[in-house]
């Protein structure tokens, strides 16, 4: 089935109550870019690929999509359900660039399953689970705020909790974690993310400080390095989130015990398919994951939610979603929503949602 149009749209996802702060970076618009994949038959698959911001990890919102336009006129013409070929031809035509690529993966993932009337994560698999746990991110706040967030979030439903630590003094972010543990609900779980932003020196500190509170330290330091160095001195256990770029540093640190589990990113591996290795290779290892994205709307939502519901219980931390930073869906009926912090799996076929395209406007570029 030929891919006989590509159209390309940019749209901004504003961040509901005006920001989101994180260590190095403080994001209140997000420039998010759809791929829409129209095959000689008439089905649409949609993509989509969103950083949060430029700082947070090796990706650029425009950067996306002059890499689309880079290898979008190579795959007008190819078979959408042939994904290795399809990847063949991305890779022929730009090195590097999984971010932009996984747009591309996740839309003819959605055109398989709606040629095949069967649902993304049936393809991928089968779904263990028809309801996956999300998990809420709270922001870089004051420490009673975030205690005060984290209560909320509880009450909303949410068994997992990650807060957003570094860039300030670490006395601060030793009191954030210590009044932030101390509301927490039996059994409710809690991660503590650094995103890249404390020294070894800040990491070892504030983990010994903390080291009575069980908790998990996501992605610290900087560095593969840098989380090596530290590694053996923490008494907590380590995540390793954006330094896991490709296949091959998740082989490593899984290979050297670098981390005690992975907050993945679908697009910064480069789609479902890359995604779906990551989880066999999690689940052999023993290594519990979440499933996320930097952010975007309803398409990457139905993604990280379709590849969630394939991990098994035991390793399945929880799907992160923009949902609730987000107002409103690309798709107002079947959008991909959070009640009482679990995310139900989308029913219908491909990703099961059908975006109204008409919020996104004119394509930004097409091709075909
Ligand atoms: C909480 N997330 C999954 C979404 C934000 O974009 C950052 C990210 C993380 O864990 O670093
Ligand atoms: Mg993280």
């Amino acid at each position: 089935m030929r891919i006989s149009e590509i159209n390309i749209y940019q749209y901004d996802l504003p961040v509901v109550g005006g920001s989101y702060r994180m260590a190095k970076t403080t994001v209140s618009v997000l420039d998010t870019t759809i791929v829409e994949i129209v095959t000689e038959s008439g089905i649409k698959g949609y993509g989509e690929t969103c950083p949060v911001g430029p700082v947070y990890q090796p990706h650029h919102a425009p950067g996306a999509r002059s890499a689309l336009q880079e290898m979008a006129p190579h795959l007008i013409g190819t078979d959408a359900l042939q994904l290795n070929c399809v990847y063949d031809a991305m890779d022929a035509a730009l090195n590097g660039h999984a971010y932009a690529k996984a747009a591309v993966d996740i839309a003819l993932w959605d055109i398989m399953g709606k040629v095949y009337g069967a649902r993304v994560c049936d393809l991928l698999g089968g779904a263990r689970h028809e309801q996956v746990p999300s998990y809420y991110a709270i922001g870089v706040a004051e420490p009673d705020e975030a205690a005060n967030i984290a209560k909320e979030k509880q009450a909303q439903g949410y068994r997992r909790l990650q807060i957003k630590v570094g860039g300030r003094s670490p006395e601060i972010d030793i009191e954030a974690i210590h009044k932030v543990h101390a509301v927490l609900q039996p059994g409710v779980k809690l991660a503590v993310d650094a995103n890249r932003g404390w020294t070894t020196r800040d990491a070892l500190n504030i983990s010994l400080a903390c080291r009575r509170l069980p908790l998990v330290l996501e992605q610290p330091c900087n560095t593969f390095e840098e989380v090596a160095a530290i590694r053996h001195q923490v008494p907590h256990p380590i995540y390793l989130d954006e330094n896991t770029e490709n296949l091959g540093v998740v082989l490593r640190a899984v290979c050297k015990r670098i981390c005690d589990g992975f907050g993945l990113k679908v697009t910064r591996l480069g789609g479902l398919t890359p995604m779906r290795t990551v989880g066999g290779i999690c689940s052999v290892a023993g290594l519990p994951i979440t499933c996320d994205d930097a952010w975007g709307g309803d398409i990457i939502a139905a993604a990280c939610t379709h590849i969630g519901a394939t991990v098994e219980s035991r390793l399945l931390e929880g799907v992160w979603l923009a949902a609730p930073y987000i107002d409103g869906h690309y798709d107002p009926e079947n959008g991909i929503r959070i009640e009482n912090g679990t995310i139900r799996v989308p029913t219908g076929p491909g990703l099961g949602i059908e975006p109204d395209t008409s919020i996104w406007g004119k394509p930004a570029l097409s091709f075909g």
